[in-house]
């Protein structure tokens, strides 16, 4: 397990590469361009500014999250095809400083979905909080307001793409589940050659929530869905971002079960934990499994027997000890998540070594 942090760039991140630097076991930066749309073109010398930045610091850049996907490429509309070439040179781009997984989504309109960025918890922590009844009712734009007004901008919600926004509804009226399947289909056979040629693993991040919000199709949803997705190439470019807080937010997902079946095709570990009540609603908690509703323990588990060598990042934590950071994005509770990810994993790797050393005994 190679650990990542995210950080959103100089200027536009509460946290600094300093900070990031004294916690235990991080070597690489998981960074994107946040200052371009989708659909964009991601300049050679401007991924070069970024890599002087790392290179400060010691860090790599393998792990970009995310080159994001227009909205037309989704939409499968004529002029997707100028946005593909532009993502095709993107992922040559980004090649030139050394990225090897490239995460990205495939939901339209929105990314993540929550209806409170900073809910107050038991403990005085705020957190990140999804109102199950309050979407279904929800007139999306009030969502938007409320996301520009907390000053920061999210990953995905860019204020370019928040413009067109009424327009997207309109045209994912032609677009169902299966069109959304046959246009992700269409835009991986064309970006999979070029991520193959340039040594980049294209890792799909699942739906978050795993459900149809606001009446548009998502469809990287559990475990069936992803073997669907998986099934629609061998190419060694296609892989996952298996995210155990956006799986998990569904009760019916059984994370740990889905790191055993896919693990050879998870190139990027997003860990975190959601607690889940009986009405629907989630809200994202401490790391620990008895704090919320995944197994975290089970998860690292899952990860640790199959022997996982790809890159994992402790995604979201709660807002501790006043911090002022973008919501989930705070330094406090991601570097105490990442200490009990390692906790977690040098005890299994003791245990291994144990068992190991004992079969040696029993054999000589
Ligand atoms: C939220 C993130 C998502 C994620 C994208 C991946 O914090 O996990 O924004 O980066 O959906 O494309």
């Amino acid at each position: 397990m190679r650990m990542t942090f995210r950080w959103y760039g100089e200027g536009n991140d509460s946290v600094s590469l300093e900070q990031i630097k004294q916690i235990p076991g991080v070597e690489g930066l998981v960074w994107a361009l946040h200052h371009r749309a989708a659909g964009e073109v991601w300049t050679e010398e401007e991924v070069m500014d970024v890599k002087k930045q790392a290179d400060a610091h010691g860090f790599h850049l393998d792990v970009v999250e995310s080159i994001n996907v227009h909205e037309d490429i989704k939409l499968g509309l004529p002029s997707r095809d100028a946005y593909i070439e532009n993502y095709k040179t993107s992922l040559r781009n980004v090649a030139k400083v050394g990225a090897k997984v490239v995460c990205f989504n495939f939901m339209p309109v929105f990314d993540w979905t929550r209806t409170d960025l900073f809910k107050e918890m038991e403990d005085g922590s705020t957190a990140l909080f999804y109102e199950k009844a309050k979407v279904d009712q929800m007139n999306p734009y009030d969502l938007i307001e409320q996301t520009t007004t907390s000053g920061f901008t999210m990953p995905g919600w860019e204020p370019e793409r928040l413009k067109t926004i009424e327009q997207s509804f309109d045209a994912y009226k032609q677009v169902d589940e299966e069109a959304l399947w046959e246009n992700l289909g269409y835009f991986l056979a064309e970006v999979l050659p070029v991520a193959e040629e340039e040594g980049i693993k294209m890792a799909i991040h699942p739906d978050d929530p795993p459900w149809s919000v606001f009446n548009l199709p998502r469809i990287i949803t559990g475990e069936k869905a992803i073997e669907r997705y998986l099934s629609i190439s061998d190419s060694p470019a296609h892989c996952l971002t298996l995210c155990s807080g956006s799986l998990g937010a569904n009760p019916e997902n059984d994370v740990p079960t889905m790191i055993r079946r896919f693990h050879d095709r998870i190139a990027f570990a997003h860990i975190r934990n959601v607690r889940i009540y009986e009405n629907g609603d989630f809200i994202e908690t401490s790391h620990r499994s008895k704090d919320g509703s995944v197994p975290i323990d089970d998860v690292v588990k899952a990860y640790h027997e199959n022997g996982f060598t790809g890159y994992a990042r402790p995604d979201h934590g709660r807002h501790l000890w006043n911090e002022q950071c973008r919501p989930g994005y705070g330094l406090y509770d991601r570097a105490l998540g990442i200490m009990h990810l390692w906790g977690l994993w040098d005890a299994y790797e003791l245990v291994k070594r144990k068992e190991e050393a004992n079969a040696h005994v029993a054999h000589s």
